[in-house]
């Protein structure tokens, strides 16, 4: 045993122990750097507050990141990331196959004004399982921005609607969310009665990872549980006056099931806010949460369409027509406004500098249009 000071010795007799953590997939996605020793691999599966839990496929320890990762431009580890280590520093986060993140507020008072920051909840990631529970928890709007957010960060979604065992005819539910999602799988399970649950092990194959997200209270971590036969995770009862979740899960945690995948189970999410990734414009992405609009966006006079009262606006047209429901273009626009707006932080850099430019892009505005009357 050297200075890692291991938390839990796991058995494991692959001949590359990495590869129940899934290294050998993550090498073949991520492909193009040189990794070199696996030796010093090993992979983030527990975020704690100014540490990590580190796993080797033999050993887990708790490890602190090097002064030198909290710098800009370099990468602070997350759950999910393959990173390299000396003892008990992270010296390295290994470049990530994809990191879903959404945006978080920052402090209300503090010198960040309140600005949006990137929160990342899990990398490397296969498959994303959207989970709403069916008591109070189901709502299309939120669905939608769920998918969006997923999309925006290049994964896969996945609907899991729980807690069946609550709801006559729970089938409807499923036609409700497959309509809103064209294309993703839904799934209708019950971790109190276990139905439908054995379905979902087809996500959980050896060395694959899914990640969950949804409300707290949603009844994630019950499914965690379920999954692995045993109460691997805390949870905790929903209350019954206003129907939420009391943030039983704080941490996240990368667990190792026995079907051979991996789950990252999730702190329960109060709003979701979007963090705009590599990708522009999630909304106009090829895999999108709205494809009836933008395939008829497309069709549009303008390609920078707002689809609000531009002449020749197909979507509009479309939505005359009846071929696009109300709701659905107004979360769309919503969407579209709020992607807009996180672009052009990211490129202020603050909300200050945010609003700044918008202010002179007003004035400049103003001077065109003096400059006209004049
Ligand atoms: N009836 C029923 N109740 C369930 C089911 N799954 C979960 N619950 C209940 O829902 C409540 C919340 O479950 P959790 O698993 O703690 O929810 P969570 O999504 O992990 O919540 P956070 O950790 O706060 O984000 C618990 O009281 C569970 O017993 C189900 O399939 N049927
Ligand atoms: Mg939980
Ligand atoms: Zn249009």
């Amino acid at each position: 045993m050297d200075n890692k000071q291991c938390i839990r010795t796991l058995e494991n007799t692959l001949e590359s122990p990495l590869d129940c953590l899934g290294w050998a997939l993550f090498k073949e996605h991520a492909g193009a750097f040189d990794a070199g020793e696996t030796g010093n691999t090993a992979r983030v599966i527990g975020v704690r507050k100014n540490s990590f839990v580190l796993s080797n496929g033999c050993e887990e320890w708790l490890a602190f990141p090097a002064g030198r990762l909290r710098q800009a431009g370099e990468t602070f580890p997350a759950a999910g990331d393959w990173v390299q280590f000396r003892e008990k520093l992270v010296t390295k986060v290994l470049p990530r196959k994809n990191t879903l993140s959404r945006g978080a507020a920052g402090l209300r008072h503090g010198k960040d004004g309140g600005a949006l920051k990137q929160q990342i909840m899990a990398t490397n990631v296969d498959t994303v399982f959207i989970v709403s529970g069916l008591d109070r928890d189901f709502n299309l709007r939120r669905l939608e921005r769920y998918l969006t957010l997923v999309y925006n960060c290049g994964m896969m979604p996945v609907i899991v609607l729980t807690k069946a065992d609550l709801q006559e005819g729970a089938q409807i539910f499923v036609y409700e969310a497959e309509h809103v999602a064209p294309g993703v799988p839904v799934h209708l399970v019950s971790a109190r009665t276990e139905a439908g649950i054995s379905v979902l092990e087809r996500y959980l194959e050896p060395g694959r990872t899914v990640v969950l997200v949804g409300s707290s209270g949603a009844g994630k971590s019950t499914l965690v549980n379920r999954l692995a036969g045993a109460p691997v995770q805390a949870t905790g009862e929903v209350s019954g006056s206003v129907g939420k979740g009391r943030h039983t899960t704080t941490s996240r945690d990368l667990i190792l099931m026995p079907q051979g995948g991996m789950i990252i189970d999730n702190p329960g999410i109060r709003e979701i806010a979007f963090w705009d990734m590599a990708e522009p414009g999630a909304l106009g992405a090829a895999t999108s949460a709205f494809p009836e609009i933008e395939e008829l966006a497309r069709g549009c006079r303008f390609a920078d369409c707002r689809h609000l009262h531009e002449p020749d606006c197909n979507v509009l047209q479309g939505l005359a027509d009846g071929i696009i429901i109300p709701e659905r273009l107004e979360s769309y626009r919503k969407m579209q406004r709020e992607m807009d707006y996180l672009a052009l932080r990211q490129e202020c850099h603050s909300s200050g500098q945010v609003e700044k430019k918008r202010r002179k892009d007003i004035s400049k505005q103003v001077k065109a249009l003096k400059k006209r009357h004049w």
